[in-house]
């Protein structure tokens, strides 16, 4: 398929004119950029093919602040269907692909599970043959990358495009112009292949950079004012410098509004000018496009589209909305009150008035039609969209939508009864779910070859990559013994895999033949790391207590970064560390118990995780975990859960049986009626294990530098001024999640038993593809059609 002469002079050649030297002797990050460049000669016929093929169609267009992609290369070759033959050339050239491979830095343009999202999302979309294009921002600077020194978080910066950005391409010819109040800037689109697998689709992934409309003011600098004579150029490439690193609430900050309306008038001005090329009515604008907001980050996009139409365009008010309102569709990604985007008026007044004034405008017609509806006076401030100086951008949202979704049902169901039932009584009609999916194109194919190639020779076929119910037919090798042998190998060679990679990244050894039981995700308390921690130390106790005690061994893996100004988030970090140096240290633990806290988790160290578990640890507070997808990623590589009743652990345990699932703890039901009553200290003064754990915070079992620790402790007992005691139920679900662990220690031992519940968790895994996600939108919201 691939022409290997024409690809190897190509190598050469780029390695020369990009590096100045032969390819075999370059730095392998400079290898990965020469091949991605020379793969991108192939892509970039179909790609534009794909441009002109699907021209005429409805497109679905997905608005979102954060994409994480993961690594390029492998993927890309993976859907070419040409990674072998890449490999094989690059050996004939004296190039080792994986090391090529490994050198590719993460394009971290995002925080975690919405962005990924995105990233699946394009990934299925593609593969499926439907015309969807992302937009956001090329972020100069992603998200930090993160060393653990002395225990504690250290951030450094993420240089993503240091060697290079060679599946970027800068279309500087269809640069946009956006304009804030202090003057206008250019937005620089810088387009992705979304390469569908089997390359029948390419999509495109268009980030925008900013950049100064005046590079260099020559008064200025003639004048020896040199700061000032690049002012304006720093000024306008400080909006896409680099993602805020928080993936919750956090205080308005200019810039960050800067960011979602740079890019958000740059998708739209693109839109709208292509659109225009095909001499059509703006009526007809819903018939071309969908716009899915990935959660409120581009709601501005709602005023946008409106001061577009009517003042750039023409097009009177009143159908103005009907064209905004039949175009946009918004997703809700949290439960989280506090984490409701709202944005001070006078921030919309000082950096976009002329967006300001059409927010008051749509203010005012939510107003009258509430009005209309018979909504009394003492009720309107319920469904204010400018409320006490602030302007709700959810609330924009779901005025300005066709469509309304959560991303669990669970999460969905909360919604509706819930947070935003009295917009549901409102407009029933708009609301949804849709249940998050995960491509397995990445998360097994990719990720597990091994596994996939089982899979596969069962299947008798590769159709399972693009439609995953097919993994159901493999149920009922569970009882096969032989297969299951096989399937506890390839669980053993994962695991093996992921200690060399551990031993050579963290300088930590670890034992392939314990059980790894592992949590990765954002560090959060309601995620509950410090749940983990807790039975981690209880177990540690135990096993002092009690050398004759039975347990598995086990390897406790955390990865998780913490946003840099959270200050509980971070102590848990520093904790969980300690208790590793506590456990490791020792030699009593020696075969029994081992902690790691990996460094800088992120969707490539995933890849080697997902696969290696034993355990998938999805323990949030119940209520508060919208959807999670790290859970469906252990789910599809074979792992059990141990996890609460929230967000989509609840659909996987419906579909993989609950007698291969370790789910405890308060439902949300429970929690909402002991809420008022709780009482944390009652449970701390009961049981003298679980006490002596949450002591060692204060009890100088380890050191309190800062007063961290105390300030955790005190909060789980006393509560703080924004939240009472124990807010996240740790104490409240200790018992029962120990209960859970011990049932599954005990289950453990009996491998087949064991190798059977991970193969069933697998085979009822279909689910929870991204692809079947997709169809629903694209069914359920979009109505776009198939190339
Ligand atoms: C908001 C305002 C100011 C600064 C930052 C933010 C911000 C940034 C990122 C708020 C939220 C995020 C990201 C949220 C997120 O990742 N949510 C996760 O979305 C997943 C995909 O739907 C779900 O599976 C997870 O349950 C949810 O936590």
């Amino acid at each position: 398929m691939l022409n290997h002469e024409s690809l190897k002079k190509r190598i050469d050649l780029y390695a020369m004119t990009t590096f100045g030297g032969d390819f075999k002797d370059l730095l392998d990050s400079e290898k990965y950029v020469v091949l991605s460049k020379a793969m991108m000669e192939t892509i970039l016929p179909h790609w534009n093919q794909s441009r002109k093929n699907t021209e005429t169609m409805k497109k679905a267009y997905y608005l979102s602040s954060e994409y994480l992609m993961g690594r390029f290369l492998t993927n890309n070759l993976i859907a070419m269907d040409t990674k072998d033959e890449v490999k094989e050339i690059l050996k004939n050239m004296g190039v080792d692909y994986n090391q090529v491979e490994e050198s590719e830095e993460d394009p971290a343009l995002g925080n975690g599970g919405l962005g990924r999202l995105a990233a699946c999302f394009l990934d299925s979309a593609a593969t499926l043959g439907y015309p969807m294009d992302g937009y956001g921002i090329r972020y100069d600077f992603g998200l930090f990358k993160q060393k653990i020194v002395d225990g504690e978080q250290v951030e450094v910066a993420d240089n993503w495009t240091k060697y290079g950005d060679p599946w970027g391409i800068r279309k500087i010819s269809e640069k946009v112009r956006v304009t804030f109040k202090g003057g206008e800037i250019y937005a620089i689109p810088y387009d992705y292949p979304v390469i569908g697998y089997d390359n029948k689709l390419i999509n495109t992934l268009r980030l925008w950079k900013a950049e100064s409309l005046d590079e260099f003011d020559f008064r200025a600098f003639n004048d020896q004012n040199y700061d000032l004579a690049v002012k304006a150029k720093n000024d306008a490439e400080n909006i896409a410098k680099v993602l805020y690193p928080n993936d919750s609430y956090e205080e308005g900050k200019k810039l960050r509004l800067k960011q979602q309306y740079f890019f958000v008038s740059a998708s739209l001005q693109d839109m709208i000018r292509r659109f225009k090329s095909k001499n059509l009515d703006f009526e007809d604008f819903p018939k071309y496009h969908s716009i899915q907001l990935n959660d409120t980050h581009p709601a501005v996009a709602i005023p946008e589209l409106m001061r577009l139409l009517t003042r750039k365009e023409d097009v009177e008010w009143d159908k103005a909305w009907r064209i905004t309102t039949a175009t946009f569709a918004y997703t809700n990604h949290t439960l989280l009150a506090e984490a409701l985007e709202q944005w001070p008026e006078r921030y919309y007044q000082e950096l976009i008035p002329q967006v300001y004034k059409v927010i008051l405008r749509i203010h005012q017609m939510l107003i009258d039609e509430l009005k209309g509806k018979g909504i009394q006076d003492h009720d309107l401030n319920r469904y204010e969209i400018i409320h006490n100086g602030n302007i709700r951008m959810a609330w924009m949202s779901i005025f300005g939508s066709k469509s309304i979704n959560g991303v669990a049902r669970l999460h969905t169901d909360l919604l509706i009864n819930q947070e935003l039932n009295d917009w549901y009584r409102l407009y029933p009609e708009k609301f949804n779910n849709k249940t998050n999916g995960i491509t397995q194109r990445r998360w097994l194919l990719q990720s597990n070859p091994e596994l996939s190639e089982l899979i596969t020779e069962l299947l008798g076929s590769e159709d399972w990559i693009t439609d995953l119910k097919m993994l159901k037919n493999l149920e009922s090798y569970a009882d096969v013994p032989e297969i299951m042998e096989r399937f506890l190998q390839i669980k053993w060679t994962k695991k093996k895999q992921l200690s060399d990679y551990i031993l050579q990244e963290e300088g930590e050894e670890i034992d392939p033949d314990s059980l790894f039981d592992i949590q990765i995700k954002r560090l959060h308390e309601y995620k509950r790391q410090l749940l983990n921690a807790f039975h981690i130390l209880f177990l540690y106790y135990e096993l002092k207590e009690n050398p004759d005690l039975k347990r598995v061994p086990r390897t406790f893996i955390f990865g998780a970064k913490a946003a840099p100004g959270y200050v509980r988030a971070k102590a848990i970090i520093r904790f969980i560390n300690n208790i590793a140096e506590l456990v490791n240290g020792d030699p009593a633990m020696e075969g029994k118990l081992k902690v790691v806290f990996v460094q800088n988790y992120r969707v490539s160290y995933g890849e080697k995780l997902f696969p290696a578990a034993d355990l998938s640890e999805q323990i949030s507070t119940a209520g508060k975990e919208a959807s999670g997808t790290g859970n469906m990623k252990f789910m599809l590589n074979g792992a059990p859960t141990i996890g609460t009743y929230d967000g989509a652990n609840i659909e996987i345990v419906e579909e993989a049986g609950d007698a291969n699932n370790y789910i405890f703890g308060l439902k949300v039901e429970e929690i909402e009626k002991i809420r008022d009553s709780y009482n944390p200290e009652e449970i701390y003064q009961k049981d003298p294990k679980l006490r002596r754990v949450v002591d060692t915070l204060i009890d100088g079992t380890f050191e309190d530098k800062d007063g961290s620790y105390r300030e955790l402790h005190n909060s789980l007992l006393y509560g703080a001024n924004w939240h009472r005691a124990d807010n996240y139920f740790v104490l409240k679900d200790f018992h029962e999640y120990r209960k859970a662990h011990e049932k599954a220690d005990a289950d453990y031992v009996d491998r087949l038993g064991w190798a059977r519940k991970c193969w069933l968790n697998m085979s009822n895994s279909g689910k929870f593809s991204s692809d079947r996600t997709i169809e629903q939108y694209a069914q359920e919201i979009w109505d776009i059609e198939k190339i």
